[in-house]
């Protein structure tokens, strides 16, 4: 499919006023190569559409996931349903036993979809080639409003092989899947010293390209790549969102950078968060917002009377790259929007979570067993979960019904998305602080730094729990949460 073809067909499907049932339209989803055009450059990646060309899936809420998953990539596929957490452990392939849906194989699912704003994407490098889409299943109460999909992506030219060895210096690290290396008696304690000192600064033993994080403070962004985009485009030829004066309009934001959180800017526009990582929250107000890798923002804005156009910016943590579309209303004059911020932005870190509360929270209770994870970093691009890489990791054995309240702690300089596949869980310590925080499925925990989770295991199977940055897991910040 040409470019042109393929933007008109997101376009299309994404700024429709209302949507087809999803039972009525094929029900097949197809990986395959597919090439955009970034900076002026042609560049191969790959795509997750339908029969139609048209990106994963919008569906609506009590629909099911009926689907056979063709693999026309020439390598094994390997999918997770982010935040689909009415899905079997058995629907996704990316578990400790699921393997990989062989070139040519189709892989048949159905399961009932999670409500929300939800994402698809390859549990492997592939991810970085944008073998990603949205997952939305419209919510019965979402009312009168435009939906609009914006799809975060960071693109470099270079191939993800290529990336890795950069970041781990050649030195292939403690590598996912192999396991490999020992793990240092006494690494615990050490970290939890530094945990407990909160000194900031002095730890050594980063990868080679990783210098600032020896420096002292905070580090982000390690991966130096050639372009931001937003539903496959950058802010050279950003996407041109057709709105109507007086509208409401649902931004739903997915984060499916690999190694990149950004902020949500929505500039002249203030905008009312009512749903993060797909869970209901209620509604705060505000114009910028920080979006880690994985993680999605629901914001419904207000098209003024007046018509206009409104960029809606993502521009990188620390620093002033950025990407974006535009809310424009007809006949509006559109402004050439530069790919830079006029301002570097912070670091991202959980000052959005500690004022958003769920509409639905768990119920209050003690949890069962509060588990200590301490993320850490060792030589050579190795980052660990309690010292221990994926592979060299026993997977945390939890008995069904269990309240498991999960303790990140953070030594290391970088800020660590973490993750957990099949449950959507509740944020109940920010810093030593207890508080009924949001539901998520993706935390941010910044460096030196500690947050409690609490997750209610109802579904037997094995889930993955691991670092959203792409890197981080795939050179060990992974471990499993078997369920029985
Ligand atoms: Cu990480």
């Amino acid at each position: 499919m040409k470019r042109r073809e393929f933007l008109i067909a997101t376009a299309a499907a994404i700024a429709a006023p209302s949507f087809p049932s999803f039972a009525q339209t094929p029900r097949r989803l197809i990986a395959a190569k597919r090439q955009i055009e970034v900076r002026g450059r042609l560049a191969g990646v790959y795509g997750l559409t339908d029969a139609n060309g048209k990106p994963g899936i919008f569906a609506n809420e009590g629909e099911r996931f009926t689907v056979a998953v063709e693999n026309r990539i020439d390598d094994g596929l390997i999918l997770h349903w982010h935040g689909q957490t009415k899905a079997d452990a058995t629907q996704d392939r990316a578990r400790p036993d699921g393997g990989a849906l062989q070139p040519g194989g189709v892989d048949n699912h159905d399961f009932e979809l999670t409500p929300g704003s939800h994402w698809m994407h390859a549990h492997t490098l592939h991810e970085q080639l944008l073998l990603a889409a949205p997952m939305i299943a419209r919510e019965k109460d979402a009312g009168d409003v435009q939906d609009v999909v914006v799809m975060l992506h960071d693109f470099s030219f270079k191939s993800p092989d290529e990336i890795l060895m950069g970041l781990t210096g050649g030195a292939g690290g403690g590598h996912a899947m192999h396991g490999g290396g020992a793990s240092t008696p006494g690494m615990m304690s050490r970290l939890r010293n530094m945990l407990d000192n909160m000194t900031g600064g002095g730890h050594g033993g980063h990868g080679s390209m990783s210098g600032s994080s020896m420096m002292g403070g905070p580090h982000a962004n390690d991966v130096p790549y050639d372009a931001y985009l937003a539903n496959d485009r950058t802010l050279d030829d950003p996407e041109i969102v057709r709105v109507t004066r007086g509208q409401r309009v649902r931004l739903r934001i997915i984060n499916g950078g690999t190694a990149t959180a950004f902020f949500i800017d929505t500039g002249a526009l203030t905008a009312t968060c009512i749903a993060i990582d797909g869970t209901a929250c209620l509604p705060h107000s505000a114009t910028r917002f920080p979006i880690a890798q994985g993680q999605r923002l629901d914001l419904l804005v207000e098209i003024p009377a007046g018509g206009g156009a409104f960029p809606i910016f993502a521009q990188v943590e620390a620093a002033k790259m950025r990407t974006g579309i535009v809310l424009a209303t007809t006949g509006a004059a559109i402004a050439k929007l530069a790919n830079d911020g006029a301002d570097a932005m912070p670091h991202t870190d959980l000052s959005l979570d500690a004022i958003l509360r769920a509409r639905d929270p768990l119920v209050e209770r003690k949890a069962d067993r509060v588990l200590p994870m301490v993320l850490g970093e060792g030589p050579n691009y190795r980052w660990t979960i309690n010292d221990r890489i994926h592979g060299e990791d026993a997977p945390i054995a939890v008995k069904r019904g269990e309240r498991i309240e999960f303790r990140f702690m953070n030594p290391t300089m970088m800020m660590h998305p973490m993750h957990l596949h099949g449950h959507h869980f509740q944020i109940v310590e920010i810093a030593g602080k207890r508080l009924s925080g949001p539901m998520r499925d993706t935390v941010i925990v910044p460096p030196h730094m500690s947050v409690t989770i609490a997750v209610e295991f109802d579904k037997p199977g094995d889930w993955y729990m691991h670092c959203h940055h792409l890197y981080h897991m795939a050179t060990g910040m992974m471990t499993a949460v078997a369920v029985s």
